[in-house]
């Protein structure tokens, strides 16, 4: 697969995963390509994984920080994680291992916006960075990188590391060659311009990252798939979830208030968002668009499909049957995706120019539609906020869903007041769960209480909802304010019940 590599001069550079983990010393700062499990490295992190084993059997200390565009998958953040290597991690992951070296507290983590990363690590919020480590699926005559599956933040990550590892990944299809669309120009204020797109599959850049032959200090060919989890088939819950969804686009659009294509759609992550979109496909809407982050089989289906014309995103996350289609039919794909650095896929000047309809998963909302997305029962980081942010505060709708439920009835995903705040109630337009949907735009917060709970909730809880907010609304007014009425010592105790009981319903 040395073929890959074009530019013959950096052929020279080519060495073994264990040889090029030798540039990574203890208490570096990296920056790691990957998002969602695509473009991630597949053989470094366990050289530097080993490395770190190694040190610590002899009593040494190594560890690395490690900044990547989102989650990756278990031979990147797991190995790493399992080698007690890392001691600070951002922006988002999802690996269970490192989920608990964070819960544990042997991890730091900082969870943030995505659109923020690559201008924090411009403006050197991080530190400087020793080493990028980026997936390539080759590297053009003139030394550029042509990015795999994902960019992310690899354009930033090239331009502020002092050195670039290249991973070069046989296992790419070489058809990715002119999907990705690299704009590195955003820059910092106050010399900052608009960006230039206009409309979501506009191309604004070069299919390449620029990258000085000089930076890269070692190129790791290697031959392995991506992440590539399967989808669970839509469940009822899910259906019913996006059957609302789609009802209420298909009212917009009779009502004259959306074109018969609608606008960008964003979808989360997770078997929801697939399901929205596995609906999407017998749903009366013609010429779809999607600009959105993560690309899931549900998106690639709209497309293969005809229903979507075209989607842009910053990685591709497929199971391994989709996968088979997008290779399969990529020429008839070449014009109709587009791979974008994360600051675009996710700039809120964009989001807010284009009017996404942004859906997004939640783990809780409380009655007023304050939604947290990142912490169970208030201090257990899950995943992280990923761009939910970026396109809910930003985006035209922004849809939360989740089951009315969680952990076999036990949780309700209907709180008085959630335990911890990703996006707040002057964002969240639309909850929806398999119980209905409460739609909050131009509404009080004693206005959304009544459709959330009445909507929204589950029957087991309502009841139980419904008393919170009566006598929450009877404590307020004596204490001289009811416009968001609580019970201030008892909107947590549901999760303080759980925690002590592993019920939030009282028995
Ligand atoms: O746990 O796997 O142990 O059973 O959370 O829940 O219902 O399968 O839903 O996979 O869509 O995940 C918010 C975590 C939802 C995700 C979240 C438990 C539940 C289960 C998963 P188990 P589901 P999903 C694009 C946008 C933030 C980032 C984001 C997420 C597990 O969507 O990380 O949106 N979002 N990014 O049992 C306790 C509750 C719970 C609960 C669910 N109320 N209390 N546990 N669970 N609700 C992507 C990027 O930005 C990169």
């Amino acid at each position: 697969s040395l073929d890959r590599i074009r530019n013959a001069s950096l052929r020279d550079k080519v060495m073994s995963a264990e040889q090029a983990a030798e540039f990574v010393k203890n208490g570096m700062n990296l920056a790691i390509t990957g998002f969602t499990g695509a473009g991630y490295p597949k053989a470094l992190p366990t050289a530097i994984a080993n490395k770190a084993k190694a040190a610590h059997e002899r009593g040494e200390a190594f560890s690395i920080g490690m900044v990547t565009g989102a989650s990756t998958a278990p031979e990147c953040d797991g190995v790493l994680a399992e080698a007690n290597a890392v001691h600070f991690r951002s922006p988002f992951q999802s690996d269970p291992t490192l989920r608990n070296n964070i819960n544990a507290g042997r991890t730091a983590y900082q969870d943030m916006h995505l659109s923020h990363v690559e201008q924090q690590m411009r403006q050197g919020f991080y530190g400087e960075f020793d080493i990028a480590i980026i997936e390539a699926s080759g590297i053009t005559e003139e030394g550029h990188i042509i990015p795999a599956m994902g960019i992310g933040h690899g354009v930033e990550a090239i331009k502020c590391a002092k050195h670039v590892i290249v991973e070069v990944n046989a296992a790419q299809n070489a058809g990715l060659e002119g999907m990705h669309d690299v704009y590195g120009e955003v820059g910092l204020p106050p010399h900052r311009k608009p960006i230039p797109l206009v409309g979501a599959f506009d191309r604004i850049g070069t299919p390449y990252i620029e990258c000085a032959a000089d930076k890269i200090v070692a190129i790791v060919l290697t031959n392995g798939g991506d992440r590539n989890s399967k989808f669970a088939d839509p469940d009822d819950v899910s259906i019913r979830i996006a059957a609302q969804i789609i009802d209420f686009l298909d009212h917009e659009v009779k009502a004259g208030r959306l074109p018969k294509s609608l606008l960008p759609l964003q979808s989360g992550v997770g078997n929801v968002a697939n399901a929205v979109m596995a609906g999407l496909l017998d749903a009366p809407f013609e010429d779809l668009t999607g600009y959105t982050e993560v690309l899931q089989d549900g998106m690639l289906d709209l497309i293969l499909a005809g229903k979507m014309k075209h989607a842009s995103a910053t990685a591709l996350s497929f199971s391994p049957d989709a996968l088979q289609r997008f290779n399969d039919n990529i020429e008839f794909l070449r014009d109709k995706l587009i791979l974008r650095p994360m600051e675009i896929s996710n700039n809120p000047e964009i989001i807010r120019r284009l009017g996404i309809i942004g859906m997004n998963a939640m783990i809780e909302a409380d009655i007023y539609g304050n939604v947290n997305s990142t912490h169970v029962m208030g201090t257990k980081m899950m995943n992280g906020i990923g761009g939910s942010g970026d396109f809910t505060r930003n985006g035209f709708f922004s849809f939360y869903v989740s089951p009315s439920t969680a952990k076999g009835g036990a949780i309700s995903s209907i709180v008085p007041m959630v335990s911890h705040h990703d996006h707040t109630e002057h964002d969240v337009m639309f909850i929806v769960t398999e119980q209905g949907m409460a739609d909050l735009r131009g509404k009080s917060p004693k206005q959304r209480a009544k459709l959330i709970i009445e909507n929204c909730s589950h029957p087991d809880y309502r009841d139980m909802l419904r008393d919170y907010y009566d006598r929450a609304l009877a404590v307020s007014e004596k204490a001289g304010g009811i416009h968001t009425p609580h019970i201030l010592l008892e909107a947590l105790s549901w999760h303080q019940r759980f925690v002590e009981t592993g019920d939030m319903r009282i028995k």
